[in-house]
């Protein structure tokens, strides 16, 4: 029955169908289904449409229409991850986005949505977002993580420069770093003088709690 459930949701986002695909993300969390499991089966569907592209046989529509479809069953996870998480304590701040020059938003957000699992307030201040913008969060919200997304290889470089526009504005010592996104390593991570990486949003969550020493 779940896998059914979570087979239809694959199917859903591979048809590229956002109706279909809110209507069985809705339909799993009921059934009980843990938002993890259905964020990885989304990831899993996402990846496939990735590939396909890389390889030549898919196109930009494609990309498009795949994430459409993943953007109409996120809402539908992040209220269960709200709802399941909401705790009194709150584990830290964070403010996340994707770079500027990126609009790559799935794995931003669901980095966003698994660390509000773990008990942090984020300020999830979108896409596209440029160096002055971070810094401007940083200053409102003063949080204790700085968490940023590149997809690309053109884009990853800029979290480098966020990191450099920390240290001159002497904010670097207060806030812990993290970076991530497909276009990134651990060694591009270390390079660039991040605190943190992980792969996975379920890893992103869990290591931005060992930053904070929760
Ligand atoms: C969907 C998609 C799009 C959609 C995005 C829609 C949206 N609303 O996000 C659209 C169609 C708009 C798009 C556009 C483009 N795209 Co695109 N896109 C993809 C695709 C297929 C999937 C990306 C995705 O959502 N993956 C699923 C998520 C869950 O994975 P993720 O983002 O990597 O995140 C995971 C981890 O990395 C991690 N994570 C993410 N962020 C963070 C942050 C932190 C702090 C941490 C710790 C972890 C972490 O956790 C996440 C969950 O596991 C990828 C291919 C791929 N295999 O990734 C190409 C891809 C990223 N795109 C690519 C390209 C080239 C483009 C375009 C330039 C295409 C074009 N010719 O116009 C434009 C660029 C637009 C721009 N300026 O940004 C290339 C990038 C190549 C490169 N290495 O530079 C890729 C790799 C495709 C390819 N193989 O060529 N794209």
């Amino acid at each position: 029955m779940s896998s059914d459930i979570l087979a239809n949701l694959k199917k859903a986002i591979l048809d590229y169908d956002p109706d279909a695909s809110a209507a069985s993300a809705r339909a799993a969390i009921d059934s009980g289904i843990a938002p993890t499991d259905v964020l990885a089966v989304m990831t899993d569907a996402i990846r496939e449409i990735g590939e396909g592209f890389n390889n030549g046989d898919l196109f930009l529509p494609d990309l498009v229409g795949g994430a459409d479809a993943m953007s109409a069953a996120t809402p539908i996870i992040e209220e269960e991850v709200r709802r399941i998480g909401a705790k009194t304590e709150s584990t830290g701040t964070v403010v996340i986005g994707t770079v500027f020059g990126d609009i790559h938003t799935i794995g931003k957000t669901m980095v966003a949505t698994l660390m509000q699992a773990e008990g942090f307030t984020v300020h999830d201040i979108g896409i596209n977002v440029a160096s002055e913008q971070f810094m401007e969060a940083i200053r409102t919200y003063k949080p204790d993580i700085l968490a940023m997304s590149a997809l690309m290889t053109m884009t990853a470089p800029e979290q480098r420069k966020i990191i450099e526009a920390l240290k001159a504005e002497g904010l670097r010592d207060g806030i812990k770093v993290m970076v991530g996104g497909g276009a990134l390593t651990q060694e591009f991570a270390d390079s660039i003088g991040a605190d943190g990486y992980d792969p996975t949003a379920p890893g992103a969550a869990k290591l931005a709690r060992k930053l904070v020493g929760r």
